[in-house]
């Protein structure tokens, strides 16, 4: 078998998607997520100059061999954009693997390990009263896990809350928005967010909360002692993650769990963390880890170190990586949760798929391959416009992490 045609496919559906379709001579296709939101065209670009003209006439079997060809023979490894193409490549390969041999991918990775995948939703509000009920409503649609973030008084526009009914959607077109960020105010805060949540819902359900890279490594201590009487699911993203050695000062003073890594496209992002059992989830996912054919080698790593997997499922990648990862969470043994932000229906649409949610819990499906497709027909009608994710300054006008 060999791949006679590969195609970047730009399309945005309400959003900017970048895939990649993966054409064999006996007819079947693959597909892949490339999408990096706010650097789409620099992934698309990467993949149409420098990998397909190299992926020509292989055998699509070869995944470990096209993994490294494409690693290794990149020189200038790692890096999202070169990961996320990367990536693109693996999973489209998977695909085809699994429609030749009629079979869903997780039953190339180790078959099921269970049948339902948990997975978390987010809640937000503008202030507490908003947020709380928009808590009520999820738990109302079958949630187990539920992300809350919270309008800061004090502060503008805080991540991760939109107005009541608006969806959550962070990049913008035109030029990136600038917010306004007071880490006192939203230190001094969110205790009292989680006190009002288990307050009015009890300790069952479990909470998670995003700090999204905001903290210092003392902060990020503080805030996971103050939040310890509320027993969170994870708290993510605490700090800036380029220095891994940090993690070890928040490690020393709370017992909240962490879970970092969307931003990772690599395991050096995050082998001290693992093997320093700094971290207790990894969310590094398949589109910007480069692919199920390293993520799979990082997963078993982690086992090892008691770290479980707690994939990003942002509404900025697509169905096809949504699709991958529910096919991995159904196969990997040290499967932790799965982020769930329902794509708008013009993009299920878009990309039909055979994954469905239900009671708290998602399915994979079992159709061959990933159980994903694109409606061709309709891509055209959605092209791709610029947009770029916020910035972020300290209140005194210091650029900070968003
Ligand atoms: C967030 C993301 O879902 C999350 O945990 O961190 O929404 C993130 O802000 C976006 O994926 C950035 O594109
Ligand atoms: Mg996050």
């Amino acid at each position: 078998m060999k791949i006679t045609e590969a195609k970047v496919i730009v399309c945005s559906p309400t959003r900017n998607f970048v895939t990649l379709l993966i054409r064999t001579d006996e007819g079947i296709y693959g597909l892949g997520d490339a999408t990096l939101n706010g650097r789409e065209l620099a992934v698309a670009t990467y993949l149409e100059e420098y990998c397909i003209p190299c992926l020509i006439g292989r055998n699509p079997f070869d995944t470990e061999d096209i993994w490294q060809y494409f690693y290794i023979g990149a020189y200038w490894k790692r890096g999202p954009v070169t990961m996320s193409a990367l990536a693109a490549i693996d999973m489209a390969l998977w695909d085809i693997k699994g429609k030749v041999l009629n079979t869903p991918v997780y039953n190339l990775l180790g078959g099921k390990s269970r049948d339902r995948i948990m997975v978390y939703c987010h809640a937000n509000g503008t202030d507490l009263s908003q947020t709380l009920e928009e808590v009520h409503q999820h738990l109302e649609m079958g949630y187990k896990a539920i992300r809350v973030q919270t309008g800061i008084p004090g502060i503008a526009s805080t991540y991760g809350v939109v107005a009541k009914g608006e969806k959550y959607e962070p990049a913008t077109r035109g030029v990136p928005h600038e917010s306004s960020w007071s880490t006192e105010k939203y230190l001094n805060f969110i205790p009292r967010l989680f006190s009002a949540v288990r307050d009015k819902f009890g300790d069952d359900i479990h909470l998670l909360h995003d700090c999204h890279h905001r903290l210092t490594p003392i902060e990020a201590a503080r805030f996971g002692k103050e939040v310890e009487p509320f027993h969170l699911f994870w708290m993510e993203d605490p700090v800036s993650e380029e220095l891994q050695e940090s993690f070890r000062i928040i490690r020393n003073h709370t017992t909240t769990p962490i879970a970092v890594g969307e931003i990772f496209n690599s395991v050096f992002d995050c082998n001290r963390l693992i093997t320093e059992q700094l971290i207790d989830y990894l969310r590094m996912t398949i589109v910007h880890g480069g692919g199920i054919t390293p993520l799979q080698k990082v997963a078993h790593l982690a086992e090892v170190y008691n770290v479980r997997t707690g994939f990003h499922g942002a509404t900025d990648l697509s169905p096809v990586t949504m699709a991958a990862a529910l096919h991995f969470n159904t196969a990997i043994h040290n499967f932790g949760i799965q982020e769930h932000m329902p794509h708008e229906p013009l993009v299920d649409e878009v990309f039909p798929h055979a994954y469905y949610f239900r009671d708290g819990f998602m399915y994979a499906g079992d159709k061959p391959g990933l159980g994903i497709d694109i409606d061709m027909a309709l891509v055209d009608k959605y092209p791709y416009q610029r947009a770029y994710l916020p910035l972020n300054r300290r209140e005194d006008g210091t650029m900070w992490n968003w």
